[in-house]
């Protein structure tokens, strides 16, 4: 890691919250208290991964311009509105998260329902309007596609799904069901991701295919080193409930491999992806630096 990482680790997270915030509805009108849930849940931090990650790819190929701002907020958005969902009591039922109550907990569920619900519209709302001022209506018509169909049923919705009627039914979960789960509900925002930032600068369908990969090899590693914190780490640090996935009577890869063997596959996962970033034409140390960074992360 070089000595200025987390320095521009800091500075790249600052800027990219200006850029979503810059996005997020007035809280005006009689809708005002559901406008405010949203701002309240963006708003209450977190580590901004995937519009840095959306950033990043698209200088990793050359290009930082305005075009891919809108989707930055936009993936912002979805990620915060599958949390605000998955916190629901009808999901995991938990009462914190980045370091707040959860914002069915201040609103109540059905705002918590609707803050969710409205932020998915918003987000689609914004991409659509990126698309009719677009310099390039195909480029970004593709981006929407992608990310649409990532958030999706056959991505993280689908992935949820099967997560949800899995758990706690007795089932005994192998690694395929689990491969599927993380590829789709944790690693098909961080594919979006990746990708539109390829799309929107100068990678062609090769090389958007090769992101893909590159992706889903970083999705699994961040779930799997999500599920090592819910056991090694505390509440301070995370901000949300720790021994989350016992409570819940959920399978995940330390359960059925070990904490050991969980960071293996950290480190192995992590290394396919470099390996094939540095295989592909494109440069952009900082990015390089971050997926690697992901293997210590401590939250
Ligand atoms: C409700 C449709 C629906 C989907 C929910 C994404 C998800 C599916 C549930 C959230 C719970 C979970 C463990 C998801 C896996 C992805 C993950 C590790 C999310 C947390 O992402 P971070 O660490 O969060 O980037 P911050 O707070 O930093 O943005």
């Amino acid at each position: 890691m070089s000595d200025n990482f987390n320095e521009e680790l800091n500075k790249v997270t600052i800027e990219t919250e200006e850029i979503i915030y810059s996005y997020l509805p007035k809280e005006e009108g009689l809708q005002s208290t559901v406008l405010e849930a949203m701002n309240y849940s963006m708003k209450a931090g977190g580590k901004r991964l995937r519009p840095i990650l959306m950033r990043e790819t698209a200088k990793f190929f050359g290009t930082d311009n305005e075009e891919v701002k809108p989707f930055m907020a936009a993936m912002e958005m979805i990620h915060t509105y599958s949390l605000v969902h998955d916190d629901l009591p009808a999901m995991d039922n938990d009462a914190f998260r980045r370091g707040l109550p959860t914002t069915h907990i201040k609103y109540g569920h059905a705002m918590g329902i609707l803050a969710g619900d409205a932020l998915l519209n918003y987000a689609y709302e914004m991409c659509a309007n990126a698309i009719v001022v677009s310099k390039d209506m195909i480029k970004a018509a593709k981006a929407f596609k992608v990310l649409s169909s990532k958030a999706g049923i056959f991505g993280m919705v689908g992935g949820q799904t099967v997560d949800v009627e899995y758990t706690g039914n007795g089932t005994q979960m192998n690694k395929e069901v689990l491969d599927f789960i993380f590829k789709l509900k944790t690693g098909a925002l961080i594919e979006a991701s990746m990708m539109i930032g390829a799309i929107l600068s100068d990678a062609n369908d090769e090389e958007i295919k090769k992101i893909e990969e590159i992706a889903s090899a970083i999705g699994m590693a961040f779930q799997i080193q999500d599920d090592i914190l819910d056991v090694t780490s505390t509440m301070e640090v995370l901000g949300k409930p720790v021994m989350s996935d016992e409570k819940n009577h959920k399978e995940t890869f330390v359960s059925l491999y070990g904490t050991d063997k969980s960071v293996e596959m950290v480190k192995a996962y992590t290394k396919e992806a470099i390996d094939k970033l540095d295989d592909i034409r494109g440069k952009n140390d900082f990015l390089r630096e971050l997926l690697m960074s992901l293997i210590y992360r401590e939250k």
